[in-house]
């Protein structure tokens, strides 16, 4: 099965969550054996993925340990087409849109593109929309972040992604933020667009995950509560959401 049949066929079942690990932030073993725990947990995917320090070799051996210690669909969440790596299910094949560089919106999507194919993976399109902090994928991505509270341009960005024809729209506050997209805003852009609402950055306690989910997004991603040797809060997160 496509994992974006995947994704399709869960979503109306629930809220996903997908748990990210950064390559260049453990070793390969680790995110073997965090992955393992994660789908013991209830999660539904592992996203590969890191704004700096991605290496073809970090890449390609972290996604085959994560393969050989769990059987979740690996989806890998590429900052540019400088590493790519055949190991995982799919791509996202995403456009940072609100990025003021030309590279981060199609550039390298132009230098993946062929890649992509050549290898047969699955690309998945995705709209990448940067809300305030944005933190360092916001930097890297040169971002001109949407303000927290302006709803209007965060909905407006989410349906020009639907209308270019992308298959989902990812709303990301940044690793790390401090705080989690508004469920105002959140609410606001799933009200605008049909496609299948993705939130991610700064979710790190369970009640911030349900608020997530109850302003209506259809797949949370964390990342750092994975990062440390206690995973019980991406336990106690995947439980309030599944519940
Ligand atoms: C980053 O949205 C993800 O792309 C995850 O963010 O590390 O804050 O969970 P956190």
């Amino acid at each position: 099965m496509k994992v974006k049949e995947y994704i399709d066929e869960r979503i109306p079942k629930g809220v996903l969550h997908m748990t990210l690990l950064d390559p260049a932030k453990q070793d390969p073993e680790e995110a073997g054996r965090i992955a393992k725990q994660a789908q013991s947990f209830g999660s539904d995917a592992i996203m590969v993925g890191g704004s700096t320090d991605v290496t073809q070799k970090n890449l390609d051996e972290t996604v085959l340990a994560i393969k050989k210690m769990c059987s979740l669909p690996v989806i890998y969440f590429p900052s540019g087409a400088h590493a790519i790596s055949p190991y995982c299910d799919a791509i996202y094949f995403m456009s940072m849109l609100n990025s003021r560089n030309v590279k981060m919106v199609i550039g390298e999507q132009v230098a993946g593109s062929l890649i992509i194919k050549k290898i047969n993976l699955e690309p998945i399109a995705m709209g990448y929309i940067i809300v305030a902090p944005g933190m360092k994928v916001g930097e890297v991505g040169q971002a001109d972040p949407i303000p927290r509270d302006d709803l209007k341009l965060a909905s407006a960005y989410a349906l020009a992604a639907e209308y270019m024809g992308m298959k989902l729209v990812y709303l990301e506050a940044g690793s790390g933020a401090p705080e989690p997209v508004s469920s105002e805003m959140i609410a606001a852009v799933k009200k605008t667009i049909s496609v299948p609402l993705i939130i991610g950055g700064g979710i790190r306690k369970p009640e911030q995950a349900l608020a997530v989910k109850r302003a209506g997004a259809n797949i949370i991603v964390t990342g750092t509560i994975a990062e440390n040797d206690d995973l019980s809060s991406l336990a106690a997160i995947i439980k309030a959401i599944k519940g």
